[in-house]
């Protein structure tokens, strides 16, 4: 494989590329300096160099249907033209698959901007939102408000053991938002006296379920006692189709040393990525096509990514 693709593959999976939208985005980067530098001789090579790439990407966090469907579309799109343009070179179809994949780009920004309208309007004056992890949607609604002069504060929470919840207090409050940071631990003293909470979304399964980073669901669970909203704020590219056969969205575990470089040999440490909210604990998703309740997204998300049920 490429040395480029392999250090993108690297950086997603090393986190140094964080959160969902920006995952898909990489990977689909991948995919078109992969066209780019192809001497795939025939279409079918190419075709063939595309699954292998989009294979490596995918496993490099395997928690991510946004970036896996946007694989998938690019894959579809290029089997596509091999069957459907016989007389298409092979340097004609890399023309046809890098435009495709630009233009995947510009959906993103258009969506992305949508859901900042759409997630800006709930939050209240004077309001108290609790986030959790790092999330380039929530940032971007929350941004959103505080253009619209809307005078709110934010409580990130910190998100162990990779701490992105300072990366979110950082960039809310250069953006002259008041945020707090504070441990995960003290999620339920916060959150009694939150407007409400609003968390990204790594996936959404067929049932509504969210897969966000691990204590989302605590965070949904608490919000629920003391009955504060909770929010995810996502693109409809989120969806895993696979969850309609009754897949699980696997969750990713990754290296104990994260959480605990060092531990004592009998201690056994676990670090799973995410976990799953039921989808009766969350008030809305917060999408390009509005605010829906979690029982109809599948029906919406499956319109949006052209699939159908037979
Ligand atoms: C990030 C995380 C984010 C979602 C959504 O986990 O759980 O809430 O990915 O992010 P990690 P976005 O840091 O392990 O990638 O809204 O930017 O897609």
């Amino acid at each position: 494989m490429d040395r480029q693709i392999e250090q993108i593959v690297r950086d997603i999976s090393s986190l140094k590329v964080q959160g969902a939208r920006n995952v898909a985005k990489s990977a689909v980067e991948a995919l078109i300096v992969q066209v780019i530098k192809s001497r795939a001789k025939s279409r079918d090579e190419l075709y063939s160099e595309l699954l292998e790439v989009g294979d490596a990407l995918a496993s490099a966090r395997p928690t991510e249907p946004m970036m896996r469907n946007a694989i998938n579309d690019a894959v579809k799109f290029t089997y596509m033209q091999i069957k459907t343009r016989p007389a298409q070179d092979v340097e004609a179809l890399k023309k046809m698959v890098v435009r495709e994949a630009s233009a995947y780009f510009k959906k993103m920004e258009t969506d992305h901007k949508k859901i900042c309208d759409y997630g800006a309007r709930l939050i209240p004056e004077g309001g108290i939102v609790v986030t959790h992890c790092h999330s380039s949607t929530v940032t971007g609604i929350l941004k959103r408000a505080k253009d619209l002069d809307v005078d709110f504060e934010v409580v990130a929470l910190e998100t162990r053991p990779r701490l992105q919840g300072r990366i979110t207090a950082k960039e809310l409050s250069d953006y002259g938002i008041t945020t707090t940071l504070a441990v995960d631990g003290a999620a339920n003293l916060l959150i009694k006296d939150a407007d409400l909470c609003m968390v990204g979304a790594d996936a959404i399964g067929s049932m509504g379920d969210l897969i966000n980073k691990v204590g989302t669901s605590t965070v949904a669970h608490i919000a629920r006692m003391h009955d504060v909203s909770f929010y995810s704020a996502a693109e409809l590219y989120k969806y895993d189709p696979l969850t309609l056969f009754g897949n699980r969205e696997g969750i990713e575990e990754r290296n104990a040393s994260e959480v605990w470089d060092g531990e004592p040999k009998k201690v056994k440490v676990r670090n799973p990525a995410f976990d799953a909210t039921a989808a009766r604990y969350i008030n809305g998703y917060i999408t390009e096509l509005g605010v829906v309740p979690p029982q109809a997204l599948f029906g919406i998300a499956m319109a949006k990514l052209g699939l159908k049920v037979d």
